[in-house]
C-alpha cells in the first residue's frame, strides 16, 4: 500500500527553519505508515493548543479540534472519555503544555488516559513574540526578561513520571528518524504517553547547534525500571550543559484509566471486584 496523503491545502506560516516542519513530517509519517498497518484515519482526532505549534491540526488532513491555549488535554481526555474507540493525538506548546496547563498534564498522567501528548517544546512562547516559558533555561533574555530569568527550569519529564505516566520520551527538531519512531510508538501505546520534542524556534530561540552537540540517542536503556528512567531523564535538567538523552526513557502496561470506570455494576462489591480483577496483577 502506498504512503496515505496528509497534506492539506492550508498555506503554512510557519518561518523558515522551524522546528515545527520535522514534527509535522514526523507526524504524519508515522500516522501514514500506522493507517498502512490496519489503524484507520478516521479512527484519529488531533487535538491542538493555541500557539505556532497548534497550526499543526490545519497541515495533517485528519479529524481534528483547534481548543484554547493550556487545554489541549481536558480537550483530548473529553473526546477520549466519549468515544474510547479513538485515538487521540493532542500537540500542545511547552508554554501551553508545561505553564498554564500544567496541571491538566499532572492528572491525566495520575489517570494513565489512553492519549498521546506531543508538546512540541521550544522553551520560548513562539506565537506571541518571544517570552520565557517553564523550560526556559536560568538567565533567558526574552521578550519579557531583556535582563535574564531568575528561574530555574523545571524538568517536565521528572514530573510526568513521578505523575504516573506510562510511556514518556524525547527527540529533537533535527532527528527526524527517531521522531517518527517515537511518535508512531507513543501512539499504539495503550495508556497516558508524552513525548518532549526540542523543537528549535529559529526565531526566538535557535537552540540547533547547542542541541546537535549534546543529543545522543539511548542504547541498551532498561525503560521497564522507573529508577533508571529517573536517572536518564534527570541527567540534562533543561539548564546544566550536560549530555542530552533522547528516545524512551519509561514504558509500563498499566490499565488505562477508561478501562477502570464504573461499567453498569449492579452493586458497589461488584465494581470493587472489577477493579481488582483489572488492576491486581499491575500494582
Ligand atoms: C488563555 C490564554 N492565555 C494566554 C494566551 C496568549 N497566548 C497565545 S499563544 C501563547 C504562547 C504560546 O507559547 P507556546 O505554548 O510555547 O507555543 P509556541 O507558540 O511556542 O508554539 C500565549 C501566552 C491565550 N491566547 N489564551
Ligand atoms: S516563531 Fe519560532 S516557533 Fe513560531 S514559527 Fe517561527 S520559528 Fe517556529
Ligand atoms: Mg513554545
Amino acid at each position: 500500500m502506498d504512503p496515505v496523503n496528509l497534506g492539506t491545502y492550508a498555506q503554512n506560516t510557519w518561518c523558515p527553519g522551524c522546528g515545527n516542519f520535522a514534527i509535522l513530517n514526523a507526524a504524519k509519517a508515522a500516522l501514514s505508515s500506522l493507517a498502512q498497518e490496519g489503524t484507520p484515519l478516521e479512527n484519529v482526532v488531533l487535538v491542538s493548543g493555541i500557539g505556532c505549534h497548534a497550526k499543526i491540526v490545519d497541515y495533517i488532513n485528519a479529524n481534528s479540534f483547534y481548543s484554547i491555549h493550556g487545554r489541549v488535554v481536558p480537550a483530548a481526555e473529553g473526546i477520549k472519555l466519549a468515544r474510547p474507540n479513538l485515538k487521540v493525538i493532542g500537540f500542545a506548546g511547552d508554554g501551553d503544555a508545561y505553564g498554564e496547563g500544567m496541571e491538566h498534564l499532572i492528572f491525566a498522567a495520575k489517570r494513565n488516559i489512553d492519549i498521546t501528548m506531543i508538546i512540541h517544546n521550544n522553551r520560548v512562547y513562539g506565537l506571541t513574540t518571544g517570552q520565557y516559558t517553564p523550560t526556559s533555561p536560568l538567565g533567558f533574555r526574552g521578550r519579557s526578561t531583556p535582563l535574564g530569568t531568575s528561574e530555574l527550569p523545571i524538568n517536565p519529564l521528572e514530573l510526568m513520571l513521578s505523575s504516573g505516566a506510562t510511556f514518556i520520551a524525547r527527540g529533537t527538531s533535527h532527528g527526524l528518524e527517531l521522531l517518527k519512531k517515537i511518535f508512531k510508538e507513543a501512539i499504539l501505546h495503550k495508556g497516558f504517553a508524552l513525548v518532549d520534542v526540542l523543537q528549535v524556534c529559529v526565531t526566538y530561540y535557535n537552540m540547533y547547534q547547542y542541541y546537535d552537540k549534546r543529543a545522543y540517542e539511548l542504547k541498551d536503556h532498561d525503560y521497564t525500571d522507573y529508577y533508571k528512567a529517573m536517572d536518564k531523564i534527570r541527567e540534562w535538567d533543561y539548564n546544566a550543559d550536560k549530555p542530552i538523552a533522547l528516545g524512551t526513557f519509561y514504558k509500563k502496561e498499566l490499565p488505562a484509566f477508561e478501562d477502570r470506570l464504573p461499567k453498569f455494576e449492579k452493586t458497589v462489591q461488584d465494581r470493587e471486584a472489577r477493579l481488582k480483577e483489572v488492576l491486581n496483577e499491575y500494582v
